[in-house]
């Protein structure tokens, strides 16, 4: 009966991917123009919310405007921008390199907001590399990423970056086990069981800075950890996370590991954790991982490779870890507003259990445990369940709350976002999504308080929504107005790359915080040209160093002559603007390398290797002022060897250059 049930869902999940074979009745249907008013914002006026949406395979994370749907800005975190020369200026390269070198690109799915008391504050947002395993935190003053750490002993960072409710850490569980980083790795796969583990790792945060850490990693029995949440309120200390492929296979997973009815979710108990690593039960691993960080005065990032890291192991101390038995290959694990239900989102059941953090615990006191998965107990599947949403929908995924009491799940097979009531456990909605949705944001929906105005749900299919573009069609948000009993569709606009998860907040909590230009004073670049006069041209062998200043509308200096080939050219620009929004740009022709667009007070670099004599032009890629177009210059290359004396000028002064 069970084997039948699972092949008939496999079937469904099958169609649901390639077809619209579970596509609503009502397909077709959009909102009504009434409905668009309420997320008509008016040209000039302010949206109520950001929304801070993850890029998937982009790499990037892209800021919205609710309940507009107007998309603001991308801001560039794994992959190189070549639009802000992220990851090409000489300043901002060292953001992306990793223990395997420089990374020009990853997989961000996961956006989290950090948290005062449980509430989200707008300081900073979290995002997680899925690839190369990496979380990134991002300044919400400027907009900027300010830090990457990469996580050892880990590969697919999936479940991350949740944050516990004082941001005192950011947690990360690795998706696929791997032998560990200094266990020898060169076996055969097919010694998963014996030799692969799975990792999870607790990055601090600084209360001030936002500066992190590997404080610590947990070792794990090899599964794949997918998601997870911190509890809150009362199960404040404790991490839950989602794991599938108990089955541990290592091949053909979409069969292999879907044979058992139950997978876990695992409790972690973080605070007794903390205990252990205090009481010195740590082992030191080597490990090789990055720390990059972003400083905002030098306007350079610098990165650090570090060699070791704390290592828990939860079988040797029994009481940090626990799995709660959980159907069937769990995706999401959310934990309710007031921290006592939890959430598992089995993608293959047809039911959605909700856990209980009273029973769980008493459940632990009381060792109502069905022996151990691998020396890890595991705690009896009625000892822990508050109770089952039935029928609640084919897939569910992802689940997030109002703070009224109910939840809010996706369902990826069905197409739809599901309403029920957490105490008694009924459904009382459903709308459908179009199509295939993955995850949704309330915002502050996964925190204590929510503020439950709307709801936006992220597709993975659009099909038929939009004009068509190629092969490729875009990923789509939708947004609910979800303050009436009914969810009602108002709007439904494109994202940038594959949303998943996303997160929002009252524009007021951030707008104030954004930082307008950086002062020029303060400025610590070690090639910063403060003013016109300083301007010049530096030789120091075949490299060549251009200290450059941008104002409206020209360059100082515009003309450079005596470059020969075999130089290595650095144009050192520093925007001398102190402005808010004026940026100035700066290209050469022929540079194997994307533009520099600079912020008023910033020195930014960029690195140019001629391969041929002749002129070269440069200018100002953004457009600045009437005389934007004027914003230009010439450089002369001139043969190795040529006696041509480097020199530069900016209207008809012409200083020679000193050695
Ligand atoms: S995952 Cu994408 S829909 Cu990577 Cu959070 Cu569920
Ligand atoms: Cu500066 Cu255009």
């Amino acid at each position: 009966m069970k084997a039948n049930f699972t092949k008939i869902l496999a079937l469904l999940l099958i169609a649901g991917w390639g077809t619209q074979s579970c596509k609503p009745k009502d397909a077709g249907s959009a909102s009504s123009s009434g409905s668009a008013e309420k997320a008509y914002v008016a040209p000039g006026k302010y949206d109520q919310f950001y929304n801070f949406v993850s890029g998937g395979f982009s790499g990037q994370m892209s800021v919205y405007g609710l309940p507009s749907g107007r998309l603001f800005r991308v801001i560039p975190v794994f992959s190189v921008d070549p639009e802000k020369g992220y990851g090409y200026t000489e300043e901002t390269k060292p953001m992306l390199n990793t223990s395997h070198g420089f990374v020009p690109w990853d997989d961000l799915h996961h956006t989290e907001l950090s948290q005062t008391n449980g509430e989200v504050d707008g300081r900073w947002i979290f995002g997680n590399a899925n690839n190369t395993p990496r979380v990134a935190r991002i300044d919400l003053g400027s907009f900027k990423t300010a830090e990457i750490i990469e996580l050892p002993n880990s590969a697919g960072n999936h479940s991350s970056p949740f944050i516990t409710e004082n941001t005192e850490y950011v947690v990360a569980g690795t998706r696929f086990s791997v032998p560990s980083d200094n266990a020898n790795g060169d076996i055969p796969i097919s010694t998963y069981k014996e030799n692969f583990k799975g990792y999870i790792s607790f990055i601090s945060v600084k209360k001030e800075t936002g500066a992190m850490d590997l404080a610590f990693q947990i070792e794990c029995p090899g599964v794949n950890f997918d998601l997870s949440h911190a509890g809150k309120g009362k199960s404040n200390g404790w991490f839950f996370f989602s794991c599938y492929n108990t089955e541990q296979a290592n091949t053909l997973l979409e069969v292999n590991a879907s044979q058992r009815d139950k997978d876990f979710i695992m409790a972690v108990n973080w605070k007794k954790a903390e205990e252990y690593i205090k009481a010195g039960k740590a082992k030191k691993m080597p490990a090789k991982y990055a720390h990059n960080k972003y400083n905002e005065k030098t306007h350079t990032a610098t990165s650090e490779m570090k060699s070791e890291v704390l290592v828990l192991d939860a079988k040797a101390l029994k009481d940090i870890c626990y799995f709660i038995p959980c159907p069937k290959s769990p995706h999401g694990c959310d934990v309710d507003p007031t921290g006592e239900y939890i959430v598992g989102s089995g993608k293959l059941a047809a039911l959605i259990p909700v856990f209980s953090f009273d029973k769980l615990q008493k459940a632990i006191q009381a060792k109502q445990f069905d022996g151990d998965y691998q020396g890890i107990p595991v705690i009896k599947y009625e000892a822990a369940l508050y109770g089952e949403v039935k029928k609640p929908g084919l897939g569910p995924l992802h689940t997030e709350f109002d703070g009224k009491g109910n939840a809010y799940t996706t369902f990826f097979v069905s197409s739809e976002v599901v309403k029920w009531n957490i105490k008694d456990l009924k459904v009382l909605d459903r709308a459908p999504t179009f199509y295939s949705v993955g995850h949704l944001c309330i915002p502050g929906g996964d925190s204590k308080k929510p503020n439950a105005k709307y709801l936006i749900a992220y597709n993975k299919i659009t099909k038929d929504r939009y004009l068509p573009t190629g092969p490729e069609l875009t990923q789509s948000a939708q947004l609910y107005d979800i303050s009436g009993d009914k969810m009602e569709m108002i709007l439904d606009f494109p994202t940038i790359g594959e949303p998943h998860y996303a997160q929002a907040i009252a524009a007021d909590l951030v707008k104030d915080r954004s930082v307008k230009f950086y002062k020029i004073d303060e400025n610590t670049n070690k090639y910063v040209t403060k003013g016109e006069g300083q301007a010049k041209v530096v030789r120091e062998g075949n490299q060549v160093h251009v200290y450059m200043t941008s104002i409206r509308s020209h360059f100082a200096p515009d003309n450079i002559e005596g470059i020969k080939m075999g130089d290595v050219v650095y144009f050192h620009v520093t925007n001398l603007e102190q402005d808010w929004d004026v940026p100035h740009g700066f290209a050469v022709k022929g540079a194997n390398n994307a533009e520099l667009l600079i912020m008023p007070g910033e020195t930014q670099t960029l690195k140019w290797e001629p391969n041929r004599v002749g002129i070269f032009p440069m200018y100002c890629t953004d457009f600045c002022s009437a005389l934007h177009q004027e914003m230009q210059g010439y450089i002369r290359v001139s043969p190795k060897g040529s006696n041509v004396p480097l020199t530069y000028s900016l209207g008809n002064t012409k200083p020679v250059a000193k050695r």
